[in-house]
This record gives structure tokens, sequence and C-alpha cells, in this order.
């Protein structure tokens, strides 16, 4: 059993959830962090008879709220081996031209800003430790184009670049990052995308077996119980259900 720290962001649904429940049962002590307060107590209730665990609401967009939680981890936390940067959503599937611009600010804001903002927080404690390990989720939006992708698939491709940088910085330390990229996982990622319309969410798996979030919890895990030796770069991961489209062609114009 292992007693080292994970620290996972957007633990209140999906695979975040999943993570803080894997790492849980394999004795790692947990912080875990979303907006949603009274799932977070649940979570914390459900794991605390397993491990340590250490749960606060924070909104990932807020860079103040993000370095005073950090600073004010208690002693026996602080010493984070593994940052799961997990928080993240999707917001609509419109063509760029009819997008609200108050989603495509909502996802930079978290899928970036807020990955940065944990990422710099917890950062300088590893290299001084020369040890931990960032995972950042990123997803296969941040590779292949599709319609409707335009400002999420741009923040994964940030998140992806953004891993590949960390690690060129971090040459010479023994901390490592990976970035994982699932393709369509079944969570509560549709229903936020389409804003609570539960029908249109629920139509993304209907007839298809998608990845599950234990299913990246899995590959999470796996990535972050390598030798010490062993950086994972990156793992992409699809449902077999899921393949790639040929190029489209317009004959119209
Ligand atoms: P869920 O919607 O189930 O979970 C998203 C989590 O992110 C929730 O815990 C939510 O918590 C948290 N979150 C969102 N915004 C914030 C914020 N501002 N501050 C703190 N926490 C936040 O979706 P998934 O589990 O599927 O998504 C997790 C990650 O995986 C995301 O980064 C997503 O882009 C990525 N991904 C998802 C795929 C999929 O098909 N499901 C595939 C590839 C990547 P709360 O609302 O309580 O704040
Ligand atoms: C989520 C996967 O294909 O819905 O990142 O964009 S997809």
């Amino acid at each position: 059993m292992s007693s080292q720290i994970a620290f996972i962001t957007g633990a209140t649904s999906g695979f975040g959830a999943a993570c803080a429940r894997r790492f849980a049962v394999e004795g790692w002590r947990l912080i875990l962090c979303g907006r949603r307060q009274e799932r977070l107590d649940e979570l914390r209730a459900e794991l605390a008879a397993t491990t340590p665990v250490h749960a606060f609401p924070l909104d990932v967009r807020d860079e103040a709220a993000v370095n005073a939680a950090v600073a004010a981890l208690p002693a026996e936390f602080a010493a984070v081996d593994l940052l799961v940067n997990n928080a993240g959503l999707a917001l609509g599937l419109e063509p760029a031209q009819r997008c609200d611009m108050q989603d495509w600010r909502d996802m930079v804001d978290t899928n970036i800003k807020g990955l940065l903002f944990c990422t710099r927080a917890i950062l300088p404690s590893m290299v001084e430790r020369n040890r931990g390990h960032v995972v950042n989720i990123g997803s296969v939006a941040g590779t292949y184009p599709y319609p409707g992708g335009n400002t999420y698939g741009a923040t994964k491709a940030f998140v992806k670049q953004f891993s590949l940088n960390l690690r060129a910085d971090l040459l010479g330390t023994k901390v490592r990052v990976t970035n994982i990229e699932p393709g369509m996982a079944e969570t509560e990622f549709s229903l936020v995308r389409f804003k609570g319309n539960d029908g249109k969410a629920d139509q993304v798996y209907q007839g298809v077996e998608p990845l599950s979030a234990e299913d990246i919890a899995d590959t999470v895990y796996w990535a972050a119980t390598r030798p010490a030796h062993v950086n994972i770069n990156s793992i992409e991961l699809m449902p077999v259900c899921q393949a790639f489209a040929p190029f489209a062609i317009s004959r119209e114009g």
C-alpha cells in the first residue's frame, strides 16, 4: 500500500471521482476539490474510512483561491506526489460563427488557465523535493478536429503542448509529466456540454459502449505507478466503437 498524496481537481464527478476512488483503494492520501460542496462531502464520507481525505470547494478559474488553497494545505497533505489536472469542460457544439463567446471564455478559463494556476501553485514544491508527477487530462479533441470542437479542442491542444513543454523545463529533475488523451467517455461531460439537456446528453452514448470513468482512472493510476525512471509522455485511448472519419469535402462552394 502506498502512502503517497494525490491532489485531484474536478473530483466531484466523472474521471476525478473515479480517480479518487481508485487511488483511495491503493492507499493514497487524497486532496480533492471541485465547486460542488455537497458532492465533496459525499465523497469524503465515502472514502474517509479507507484513507485520509482533505476536500474543499475550489473554482480552478480563481487564481488567488488556488494559491490560497495550496498554501493552506495541512502539513500532512503538503508534500503532493501527484497532481491530476482533471477539472475541465466542453460547452456547446455549435459552429464557431454561432458560438456563445461566454462559453469560449469559460472553457479557456477552466481548461487552460485553471490548469496553469494549479500547476504553477504545486510545481515549485515538487521541484524542491525533486519528486512528483503532473498528470494532465487532455483529450483526443486536442489532436483531431471535429465540427463544433472549435475552442474545446483548442484548449486540449494547449494541454498537449504545455505538457510537452513542462517536460522540457523539468529535465534534470525527477518530476514527471503525463498527458492522458481520452476519446468518448460516459460521465457528466455531455450533460455539461449540452447545458443540462439530458435527452441530448444521453443520445451521445446511445447504442455504443463508451469508455468509463473507471477506464480513465485505471490509466491515470497505471501512468502514476511506473518505476521512478519511467515517464509516460502521453496516452491516447478511445472506445472500440469510435474511430476516424475521412476528410470532409464540400461540393457546394
Ligand atoms: P464531468 O463533467 O463528469 O466532470 C468534470 C469535473 O470538472 C467535475 O468534477 C467538475 O466539478 C469539475 N470542474 C469543472 N469546472 C470546474 C472549475 N471551474 N473549478 C473546479 N472544478 C471544475 O466530466 P469528465 O469527468 O468527463 O471530465 C473530466 C476531464 O476529462 C475534463 O477535463 C474533460 O475535458 C476531459 N475529457 C472528458 C472526456 C469525455 O468524453 N468524458 C474525454 C476526454 C477528456 P464541479 O462542477 O463540482 O466544479
Ligand atoms: C472529450 C472527447 O470527442 O467528445 O474530450 O471531444 S470528445
